[in-house]
Protein backbone atom coordinates (compact mmCIF):
# COMPACT_ATOMS: atom_id res chain seq x y z
CA UNK A 1 0.00 0.00 0.00
CA UNK A 2 0.95 3.92 -0.47
CA UNK A 3 1.86 5.48 2.32
CA UNK A 4 -0.85 8.89 2.44
CA UNK A 5 0.71 12.12 3.32
CA UNK A 6 -1.07 15.29 3.30
CA UNK A 7 0.73 18.35 3.42
CA UNK A 8 -0.98 21.66 4.82
CA UNK A 9 0.08 24.97 3.27
CA UNK A 10 -1.36 28.04 4.77
CA UNK A 11 -1.55 31.33 1.96
CA UNK A 12 -2.66 34.53 4.12
CA UNK A 13 -3.27 36.65 1.53
CA UNK A 14 -5.73 39.27 0.57
CA UNK A 15 -3.80 41.21 -1.96
CA UNK A 16 -6.19 40.19 -4.31
CA UNK A 17 -9.37 41.55 -3.31
CA UNK A 18 -9.93 44.89 -1.28
CA UNK A 19 -11.90 43.39 1.92
CA UNK A 20 -9.39 43.11 4.77
CA UNK A 21 -9.48 39.92 7.03
CA UNK A 22 -9.11 37.44 4.09
CA UNK A 23 -5.59 37.03 4.74
CA UNK A 24 -6.42 35.37 8.06
CA UNK A 25 -8.17 32.58 6.78
CA UNK A 26 -5.85 30.27 7.40
CA UNK A 27 -5.49 30.78 10.97
CA UNK A 28 -9.45 30.85 11.45
CA UNK A 29 -9.21 27.31 9.45
CA UNK A 30 -6.54 26.19 11.86
CA UNK A 31 -8.41 27.08 14.74
CA UNK A 32 -11.53 25.30 13.37
CA UNK A 33 -9.17 22.24 13.46
CA UNK A 34 -8.14 21.22 10.48
CA UNK A 35 -4.88 19.34 11.38
CA UNK A 36 -7.04 17.15 14.27
CA UNK A 37 -9.65 16.12 12.30
CA UNK A 38 -7.91 15.20 9.21
CA UNK A 39 -5.03 13.44 11.11
CA UNK A 40 -6.75 9.93 11.44
CA UNK A 41 -7.36 9.92 7.66
CA UNK A 42 -3.83 10.11 7.04
CA UNK A 43 -0.60 7.68 7.49
CA UNK A 44 1.29 11.06 7.79
CA UNK A 45 0.00 14.93 7.86
CA UNK A 46 2.19 18.22 8.04
CA UNK A 47 1.28 21.47 9.02
CA UNK A 48 4.08 24.02 6.84
CA UNK A 49 2.54 27.05 8.14
CA UNK A 50 2.12 30.06 6.14
CA UNK A 51 3.64 31.37 3.00
CA UNK A 52 5.83 34.78 3.73
CA UNK A 53 2.83 37.53 3.06
CA UNK A 54 4.39 40.35 5.00
CA UNK A 55 2.54 43.34 5.43
CA UNK A 56 3.06 45.30 1.89
CA UNK A 57 1.89 48.56 0.89
CA UNK A 58 -1.16 48.09 -1.47
CA UNK A 59 -0.98 49.87 -5.02
CA UNK A 60 -3.20 49.81 -8.63
CA UNK A 61 -1.18 48.98 -11.24
CA UNK A 62 -1.52 51.82 -13.53
CA UNK A 63 -0.71 50.67 -16.91
CA UNK A 64 -3.23 47.58 -16.61
CA UNK A 65 -5.75 48.66 -13.75
CA UNK A 66 -4.86 45.15 -11.92
CA UNK A 67 -4.92 45.79 -7.91
CA UNK A 68 -1.37 44.72 -6.56
CA UNK A 69 -0.10 43.48 -9.46
CA UNK A 70 3.30 43.10 -8.68
CA UNK A 71 2.77 41.66 -5.25
CA UNK A 72 0.56 39.08 -6.17
CA UNK A 73 2.72 37.53 -8.47
CA UNK A 74 5.65 37.04 -6.59
CA UNK A 75 3.53 36.22 -3.39
CA UNK A 76 2.02 33.36 -5.69
CA UNK A 77 5.44 32.27 -6.90
CA UNK A 78 6.45 31.74 -3.58
CA UNK A 79 3.32 29.03 -3.19
CA UNK A 80 4.19 27.85 -7.00
CA UNK A 81 7.03 26.57 -5.32
CA UNK A 82 5.82 25.20 -1.96
CA UNK A 83 3.48 22.97 -3.53
CA UNK A 84 5.72 22.15 -6.31
CA UNK A 85 8.31 20.35 -3.35
CA UNK A 86 4.88 19.00 -1.32
CA UNK A 87 3.86 17.36 -4.52
CA UNK A 88 7.52 16.01 -5.60
CA UNK A 89 7.66 14.75 -1.73
CA UNK A 90 4.86 12.48 -2.50
CA UNK A 91 2.39 14.18 -0.66
CA UNK A 92 -0.65 15.61 -1.17
CA UNK A 93 -1.06 19.56 -1.43
CA UNK A 94 -4.30 21.08 0.68
CA UNK A 95 -3.51 25.19 0.43
CA UNK A 96 -5.28 27.19 3.00
CA UNK A 97 -6.59 30.69 1.36
CA UNK A 98 -6.50 33.48 1.29
CA UNK A 99 -8.33 34.70 -1.58
CA UNK A 100 -8.91 33.08 -4.65
CA UNK A 101 -5.86 34.97 -6.29
CA UNK A 102 -3.77 32.50 -4.89
CA UNK A 103 -5.44 29.48 -7.13
CA UNK A 104 -2.56 31.46 -9.58
CA UNK A 105 0.00 29.90 -7.45
CA UNK A 106 -1.42 26.70 -6.42
CA UNK A 107 -2.10 25.54 -10.28
CA UNK A 108 2.00 26.71 -11.73
CA UNK A 109 3.12 24.64 -8.66
CA UNK A 110 0.41 21.97 -9.19
CA UNK A 111 0.37 21.95 -13.31
CA UNK A 112 3.73 21.24 -14.05
CA UNK A 113 3.51 17.42 -12.96
CA UNK A 114 0.37 16.51 -14.89
CA UNK A 115 0.02 15.88 -18.42
CA UNK A 116 -3.71 17.13 -18.60
CA UNK A 117 -4.74 18.35 -14.98
CA UNK A 118 -8.20 18.83 -14.64
CA UNK A 119 -9.63 21.44 -12.10
CA UNK A 120 -12.84 21.75 -10.62
CA UNK A 121 -14.08 25.07 -9.96
CA UNK A 122 -16.21 25.38 -7.01
CA UNK A 123 -17.48 28.90 -6.65
CA UNK A 124 -20.29 31.38 -7.11
CA UNK A 125 -18.22 32.74 -9.63
CA UNK A 126 -16.30 32.20 -12.60
CA UNK A 127 -13.26 33.83 -11.91
CA UNK A 128 -12.68 34.36 -15.55
CA UNK A 129 -12.08 38.17 -16.02
CA UNK A 130 -8.92 39.78 -17.47
CA UNK A 131 -7.60 43.22 -17.45
CA UNK A 132 -9.79 44.50 -20.33
CA UNK A 133 -13.23 42.41 -19.23
CA UNK A 134 -12.69 43.06 -15.55
CA UNK A 135 -15.34 45.21 -13.89
CA UNK A 136 -13.22 45.94 -10.48
CA UNK A 137 -9.11 44.91 -10.94
CA UNK A 138 -9.44 42.49 -8.20
CA UNK A 139 -7.13 39.88 -9.71
CA UNK A 140 -9.37 37.18 -7.29
CA UNK A 141 -11.65 37.44 -10.84
CA UNK A 142 -9.12 36.24 -12.66
CA UNK A 143 -7.33 33.27 -11.49
CA UNK A 144 -9.37 30.79 -13.80
CA UNK A 145 -8.36 32.72 -16.77
CA UNK A 146 -4.77 33.21 -15.86
CA UNK A 147 -4.78 29.06 -15.64
CA UNK A 148 -6.16 28.73 -19.17
CA UNK A 149 -3.50 31.22 -19.98
CA UNK A 150 -5.20 34.73 -20.71
CA UNK A 151 -4.52 37.39 -18.19
CA UNK A 152 -1.25 39.33 -17.39
CA UNK A 153 1.53 37.86 -18.19
CA UNK A 154 3.61 38.55 -15.20
CA UNK A 155 0.72 36.46 -13.52
CA UNK A 156 0.11 33.64 -16.88
CA UNK A 157 4.08 32.91 -16.58
CA UNK A 158 4.46 32.45 -13.05
CA UNK A 159 5.71 28.48 -13.15
CA UNK A 160 7.70 29.72 -16.61
CA UNK A 161 5.14 28.13 -18.40
CA UNK A 162 1.59 28.73 -19.63
CA UNK A 163 -1.17 27.39 -19.50
CA UNK A 164 -1.41 25.64 -16.67
CA UNK A 165 -4.90 23.76 -17.69
CA UNK A 166 -7.34 23.35 -21.09
CA UNK A 167 -10.28 24.98 -20.99
CA UNK A 168 -11.77 21.38 -21.94
CA UNK A 169 -10.25 20.13 -18.34
CA UNK A 170 -12.32 22.64 -16.35
CA UNK A 171 -15.97 22.03 -14.97
CA UNK A 172 -17.42 25.39 -12.76
CA UNK A 173 -19.86 24.28 -10.51
CA UNK A 174 -22.20 26.50 -8.42
CA UNK A 175 -22.10 29.69 -11.07
CA UNK A 176 -24.93 31.96 -10.40
CA UNK A 177 -22.62 35.49 -10.93
CA UNK A 178 -20.73 36.00 -13.97
CA UNK A 179 -19.84 38.98 -15.84
CA UNK A 180 -20.55 39.54 -19.60
CA UNK A 181 -16.39 38.83 -20.61
CA UNK A 182 -16.57 35.43 -18.70
CA UNK A 183 -20.21 34.69 -20.60
CA UNK A 184 -18.24 35.20 -23.62
CA UNK A 185 -15.13 33.31 -22.67
CA UNK A 186 -17.19 30.37 -21.51
CA UNK A 187 -19.02 29.87 -24.66
CA UNK A 188 -15.74 30.44 -26.60
CA UNK A 189 -13.39 27.87 -24.83
CA UNK A 190 -15.80 25.43 -24.30
CA UNK A 191 -15.70 25.40 -20.76
CA UNK A 192 -18.29 22.65 -18.83
CA UNK A 193 -20.46 24.87 -16.50
CA UNK A 194 -23.03 23.89 -13.73
CA UNK A 195 -25.15 26.93 -12.58
CA UNK A 196 -27.37 26.45 -9.31
CA UNK A 197 -30.11 26.26 -12.37
CA UNK A 198 -28.79 22.80 -13.34
CA UNK A 199 -27.89 22.00 -9.81
CA UNK A 200 -31.45 22.56 -8.67
CA UNK A 201 -32.79 20.90 -11.97
CA UNK A 202 -30.88 17.75 -12.15
CA UNK A 203 -29.38 17.44 -8.22
CA UNK A 204 -26.05 17.51 -6.84
CA UNK A 205 -25.57 13.88 -7.14
CA UNK A 206 -26.19 13.59 -10.96
CA UNK A 207 -24.22 16.86 -11.31
CA UNK A 208 -21.01 15.20 -9.77
CA UNK A 209 -21.85 11.80 -11.19
CA UNK A 210 -21.67 14.27 -14.78
CA UNK A 211 -18.51 16.06 -13.48
CA UNK A 212 -16.90 12.71 -12.75
CA UNK A 213 -17.34 11.11 -15.63
CA UNK A 214 -16.20 13.61 -17.57
CA UNK A 215 -12.85 14.51 -16.12
CA UNK A 216 -12.09 10.55 -15.35
CA UNK A 217 -10.66 9.79 -18.56
CA UNK A 218 -9.08 12.56 -20.17
CA UNK A 219 -7.21 13.72 -16.83
CA UNK A 220 -4.17 12.07 -14.98
CA UNK A 221 -4.96 14.46 -11.96
CA UNK A 222 -7.72 17.00 -10.70
CA UNK A 223 -7.14 20.05 -8.52
CA UNK A 224 -10.40 20.88 -6.65
CA UNK A 225 -10.36 25.06 -6.21
CA UNK A 226 -12.94 25.19 -3.31
CA UNK A 227 -13.93 28.85 -2.63
CA UNK A 228 -16.32 29.09 0.21
CA UNK A 229 -18.74 31.72 -1.80
CA UNK A 230 -20.40 28.52 -4.03
CA UNK A 231 -21.97 27.81 -0.78
CA UNK A 232 -25.10 29.81 0.59
CA UNK A 233 -24.15 32.70 2.52
CA UNK A 234 -26.99 32.18 5.04
CA UNK A 235 -24.49 28.78 6.05
CA UNK A 236 -21.06 30.49 5.27
CA UNK A 237 -21.34 34.38 5.75
CA UNK A 238 -17.73 34.58 6.29
CA UNK A 239 -16.76 35.61 2.69
CA UNK A 240 -15.92 38.57 1.05
CA UNK A 241 -18.08 38.26 -2.22
CA UNK A 242 -21.22 36.39 -0.93
CA UNK A 243 -23.99 35.99 -3.37
CA UNK A 244 -27.75 34.49 -2.43
CA UNK A 245 -28.89 31.66 -3.85
CA UNK A 246 -26.40 29.05 -2.80
CA UNK A 247 -25.47 25.60 -2.54
CA UNK A 248 -26.34 23.90 0.51
CA UNK A 249 -24.02 22.56 3.42
CA UNK A 250 -25.82 19.25 2.54
CA UNK A 251 -25.19 18.89 -1.19
CA UNK A 252 -21.33 20.11 -0.82
CA UNK A 253 -21.01 17.04 2.04
CA UNK A 254 -22.03 14.80 -0.72
CA UNK A 255 -20.20 16.52 -3.62
CA UNK A 256 -16.89 15.94 -1.15
CA UNK A 257 -18.11 12.58 -0.51
CA UNK A 258 -18.79 12.03 -4.24
CA UNK A 259 -15.29 13.21 -4.86
CA UNK A 260 -13.79 10.97 -2.72
CA UNK A 261 -15.41 7.96 -3.80
CA UNK A 262 -13.93 8.28 -7.27
CA UNK A 263 -10.83 8.65 -6.06
CA UNK A 264 -10.61 11.83 -8.41
CA UNK A 265 -8.63 14.49 -6.64
CA UNK A 266 -4.98 14.97 -6.40
CA UNK A 267 -4.50 18.79 -4.88
CA UNK A 268 -6.53 20.95 -3.24
CA UNK A 269 -7.66 24.46 -2.09
CA UNK A 270 -10.06 25.95 0.41
CA UNK A 271 -10.37 29.86 -0.35
CA UNK A 272 -12.15 33.26 0.75
CA UNK A 273 -12.77 32.53 4.23
CA UNK A 274 -12.95 35.60 6.24
CA UNK A 275 -13.09 35.55 9.75
CA UNK A 276 -13.80 39.11 10.04
CA UNK A 277 -17.42 38.93 8.06
CA UNK A 278 -17.94 35.30 9.60
CA UNK A 279 -20.27 34.44 12.33
CA UNK A 280 -18.66 32.19 15.30
CA UNK A 281 -15.77 30.52 12.78
CA UNK A 282 -18.65 28.79 10.70
CA UNK A 283 -17.53 29.19 7.57
CA UNK A 284 -13.85 27.95 8.52
CA UNK A 285 -15.76 25.27 10.55
CA UNK A 286 -17.68 24.26 7.24
CA UNK A 287 -14.82 24.02 5.14
CA UNK A 288 -12.86 21.71 7.46
CA UNK A 289 -15.99 19.48 7.59
CA UNK A 290 -15.99 19.52 3.66
CA UNK A 291 -12.35 18.60 3.90
CA UNK A 292 -13.13 15.76 6.42
CA UNK A 293 -15.54 14.21 3.77
CA UNK A 294 -13.28 14.71 0.89
CA UNK A 295 -10.45 13.14 2.76
CA UNK A 296 -12.41 10.15 3.35
CA UNK A 297 -14.09 10.97 7.04
CA UNK A 298 -17.07 8.30 7.25
CA UNK A 299 -19.35 8.48 9.93
CA UNK A 300 -19.90 4.33 10.20
B1 LIG B 1 -14.05 35.17 -6.19
C1 LIG B 1 -16.28 39.86 -9.86
F1 LIG B 1 -17.29 41.78 -10.72
N1 LIG B 1 -16.64 39.00 -10.95
O1 LIG B 1 -14.29 40.15 -11.13
C2 LIG B 1 -14.93 40.53 -10.16
F2 LIG B 1 -18.55 40.46 -9.61
O2 LIG B 1 -12.72 34.56 -6.07
C3 LIG B 1 -16.27 39.14 -8.56
O3 LIG B 1 -14.87 34.17 -6.87
C4 LIG B 1 -15.12 38.20 -8.40
O4 LIG B 1 -14.60 35.43 -4.87
C5 LIG B 1 -15.20 37.27 -7.22
O5 LIG B 1 -14.54 41.42 -9.39
C6 LIG B 1 -13.94 36.51 -7.05
C7 LIG B 1 -17.33 40.96 -9.73
MN1 LIG C 1 -13.48 32.48 -6.55
MN1 LIG D 1 -16.43 33.40 -5.62
MN1 LIG E 1 -15.31 35.89 -2.95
Amino acid sequence: MMTRKLSIIGMPMDLGQMRRGVDMGPSAIRYAGVYERLKPLFDAIEDLGDIPIGRPEVSVDEESNLRNLDLVAEKNTLLAEKVDEVIQSGSFPLVLGGDHSIAIGTLAGVAKHYKNLGVIWYDAHGDLNTSETSPSGNIHGMPLAVSVGLGHELLTDIGGYSPKIRPEHVVIIGARSLDEGERILIKEKGIKVYTMHEIDRMGMAKVMEETIAYLKDKTDGVHLSLDLDGLDPSECPGVGTPVMGGISYRESHLAMEMLEEAKLITSAEFVEVNPILDEKNKTASIAVGLMGSLFGEKLL
